[in-house]
């Protein structure tokens, strides 16, 4: 193994985090209903057990539902700025154990130490932006058409939040969900990814600890574990109002059926298939570092790395060549030593999907210009360590359409003006995030506009990954349409209701109505 650099070590984190010695899913926080069969995690960095939980059953299931329906109660009545507060400690607390928890993240998830410590940095922004909000969870007032009336809207918590999310972001997704319903005065159940479940346990415990000094139900956060058939408990559960589930298509697919069947709400964040489309005008210096950290950073595996690379037949051989320059410089190895900047993928399936794009794209036509495979020896005994690979491809074929979730680049060839660009981004069925290269303003605003690019986000001169916390986070089509994070995508954790306030001595009827008894 190569030497891991900092100081702290993964061990210190584990003792940091309270998650040392998991054994038998014995320490998840205060809330620990767990009973079921055992769930092992083993480490993609060095194939090494980092620890045990234990899968929820269905009564334990109904024991933490009860606890969050009881819970819910006395959450909803507390002044949503006194809300703020609380997330408030909890993004001071998770400030205490940034190195700790980011050093896990990547020890259990795989990707860089420096990747590990900016999703707890997303953690922290969301509890900030929370806790500004909850003093801004207004409604609109309107002008009622009746004298002496007033009428008005008001956001009220909607309950139980169900929260499914996947291994890749095993800890900032849950905080963009979490932070925004505890402000909102919703409580909730997080069913984190069955490959990173020690990562879920900190959380728990992080937050549990933070609802016991103040001394408020236990309820108000509760971590469930398991695969998709504990996920169901949640998703046909009609006590659950809202389902925020991150995954795959073919998962959100399921999960929006089943919430849809009991006319609940879901709020998916699924496949991506991004593009950087880099035009005649593109700076090549930024286009390949756009291209190249979106499409190796996380090894591959975030929903908005960069998985195509449409470019100008003009300038076509000069950024294939810069890009697969820029390629023979990665590290691949350990992601918690600093040098390198590619980590494993997180199971050896994930590397079997990988091979298997690599010969479909082949079998395809497709011309590989940078070599993949998977890395074995000394270091790489996990078996999930992959070179980043990249083949030239046409757009149509059937492998380029759809998501492989690794380090996989694509680059496709378009003529003639951007528009033809924006035709080839848009062809797939996935919506997610999307970026275009140019200092040219016609093409820019092409690009931005409403017949430009049709994702969840676009942007001019950066790449598709690493959005804000700020913004709205989430796409269309295939990707699901919700929105997480920023902008006003609280709302979603809410129900509105519109009040109209008669203070006349009349009952005057809507519509003109005469009704006269
Ligand atoms: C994801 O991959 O599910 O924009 C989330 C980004 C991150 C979030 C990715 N802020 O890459």
């Amino acid at each position: 193994m190569s030497a891991i650099s900092a100081d702290f070590g993964i061990n210190d984190a584990l003792i940091q985090l309270d998650v040392k010695d998991l054994n038998e899913g014995s320490s998840t926080g205060s809330n620990n209903f767990s009973h079921g069969d055992i769930i092992e995690s083993y480490s993609p960095v060095d194939g090494q057990l980092i620890g045990k939980v234990k899968m929820t059953t269905k009564e334990d299931y109904e024991k933490v539902m009860e606890s969050a329906t009881r819970a819910f109660k006395i959450w909803r009545t507390m002044p949503a700025p006194q809300r703020g507060e609380i997330v408030r400690q909890f993004g001071e607390k998770l400030r205490e154990k940034k190195e700790a928890l980011g050093k896990l993240v990547s020890y259990e998830m795989g990707k860089s130490y420096q990747e590990g410590l900016g999703e707890v940095q997303e953690m922290i922004d969301i509890c900030d932006f929370a806790v500004g909000l909850s003093r801004q969870l207004h409604g609109l007032t309107m002008h009622s058409e009746r004298p002496g009336h007033r009428m008005y809207e008001q956001y009220h918590p909607l309950g139980v939040v169900g929260i499914i999310s996947a291994f890749n972001f095993p800890v900032a997704v849950w905080a963009w969900n979490t932070a925004l319903a505890w402000i909102c005065g919703d409580v909730c159940v997080w069913k984190p990814s069955e490959k990173t479940p020690i990562c879920g346990v900190a959380c728990q415990n992080i937050a549990a600890e933070v609802f016991k000094d103040n001394n408020l139900p236990e309820g108000i956060c509760n971590l469930i574990n398991g695969d998709y058939k504990v996920g169901e408990f949640m998703t046909k559960d009609a006590r659950i109002p809202l389902i925020s589930a991150t995954g795959s298509t073919r998962m959100g697919k399921i999960v929006a059926q089943e919430v849809a069947a009991r006319l609940g709400k879901s709020l998916l964040e699924l496949g991506g298939n991004n593009a950087i489309i880099v035009t005649p005008d593109a700076d090549i210096k930024m286009t390949v570092i756009g291209a190249v950290f979106g499409a190796v950073g996380t090894a591959g595996q975030r929903c908005t790395s960069t998985r195509r690379l449409i470019i100008h037949d003009s300038i076509y051989d000069q950024v294939k060549n810069a890009v697969v320059d820029a390629y023979k410089q990665l590290r691949i190895g350990n992601p918690l030593d600093e040098n390198n900047h590619v980590g494993p993928l997180i199971d050896t399936d994930a590397v079997k999907m990988y091979e298997n794009a690599l010969t479909k794209v082949v079998d395809e036509g497709g011309n590989i210009v940078v070599e993949g495979g998977v890395l074995s020896g000394e270091g790489y005994e996990s078996g999930c360590y992959v070179k980043p690979a990249i083949a030239e491809a046409k757009p149509n074929y059937e492998i380029v359409q759809h998501e492989t979730f690794a380090p996989v680049l694509y680059l496709l060839k378009y003529s003639g003006g951007v528009e033809n660009a924006i035709d080839i981004q848009n062809e797939v069925a996935q919506g997610l995030s999307s970026a275009i290269m140019t200092n040219n303003l016609r093409e820019a605003e092409r690009f931005l506009s409403v017949a430009g690019s049709d994702c969840g986000i676009a942007n001019v001169n950066i790449g598709t990954s690493g959005a804000e916390i700020g913004g709205a986070f989430g796409g269309e089509k295939e990707t699901g349409g919700g929105r997480e994070s920023g902008s006003d995508a609280w709302k979603i954790y809410m129900r509105r209701q519109t009040n109209t306030i008669n203070y006349t001595t009349e009952l005057p009827l809507a519509q003109g109505i005469k009704f006269d008894l």
